[in-house]
């Protein structure tokens, strides 16, 4: 499992603040701590109403890689902002994200065959949000097949169902699931998918359980990549046990330490 922290994001008040003050502190210290919690990938989140996103976006992403040394995730709508992390990142970057809208794809298809990156599929359109795993992976092979068409290969990709918050959707719940059981099947070499974790608990009690559970519900089903946050413990201990529950790491009695 990659571990994509959801931290680094302007949607929390105190890496807001931290924005606003332009402090570098703050912000490195985050970084470092989510990658020694485990974190395989930053995801960088100017966060919502700034009307500076591309200034932001370029200083965050200098600033978060003059502290850690890992791949970082550009997680912005705008055009603009995309652009400016892409170009501010030392190495490659993952694309957060494309939609299966036609202007969208235009641009950021482009936009990862020219600068090598990874490239995250939201499997959605302009029509709004897919109800069902058969909408979801029609959203998926409209882009595989674009990316395809650009050299972009199907390692690169990661493909989104758009996990929804079980207290609003909850109907959606089993559908992901569904999903991510059949999105593996869609090419050869099989794209990878990623969700975003913490939106299944949004405005929910119990959120770290519902998380965590969600998270091992995917993991059975194929999820390879969740942004999420490393801190906490019991999270990335369920990761751990399901990882081995799948064969995917070698069963030894200090398991949860190695
Ligand atoms: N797919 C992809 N990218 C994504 C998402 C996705 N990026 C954004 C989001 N969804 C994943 N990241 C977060 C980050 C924070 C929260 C949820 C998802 C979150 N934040 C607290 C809240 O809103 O309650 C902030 C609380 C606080 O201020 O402390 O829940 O699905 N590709």
């Amino acid at each position: 499992m990659i571990v994509i922290s959801e931290r680094i994001n302007g949607l929390f008040t105190s890496v807001m603040k931290a924005i606003d003050n332009r402090d570098e502190k703050f912000i490195q210290d985050l970084a470092v701590s989510q990658v020694e919690a485990g974190a395989g990938i930053l995801d960088i989140n100017t966060g919502p109403g700034v009307d500076n996103a591309p200034e932001i976006m370029t200083w965050l992403v200098k600033t978060v890689q003059d502290a850690v040394d890992v791949q970082l995730s550009i997680d912005t709508p705008k055009m603009d902002a995309m652009e400016a992390g892409v170009k501010a990142a030392n190495k490659k970057v993952v694309i957060n994200s494309t939609t299966a809208e036609a202007a969208k794809m235009g641009i950021m298809f482009p936009m990862a065959a020219e600068y090598g990156s990874d490239i995250i599929c939201l499997t959605l359109d302009e029509t709004g949000i897919p109800n069902d795993a058969n909408a979801r992976c029609e959203f998926a092979m409209i882009m595989v097949a674009q990316a395809m068409e650009l050299g972009i290969g199907t390692e690169r990709i990661y493909l989104d169902p758009l996990v929804l918050p079980v207290g609003a959707a909850q109907d959606q719940g089993p559908k992901v699931l569904e999903a991510m059981s059949m999105f593996k099947a869609l090419a050869d070499p099989p794209p990878k998918t990623v969700v975003g974790l913490s939106n299944v608990s949004n405005n929910t009690k119990e959120r770290p359980l519902l998380n965590r559970t969600y998270l091992v519900m995917l993991m059975a089903n194929g999820l390879d990549a969740a942004i999420t946050d490393p801190s906490d413990r019991d999270l990335i201990a369920a990761i751990k046990a399901s990882e081995v529950l799948l064969n995917k790491s070698l069963y030894a009695d200090d398991f949860l330490r190695a």
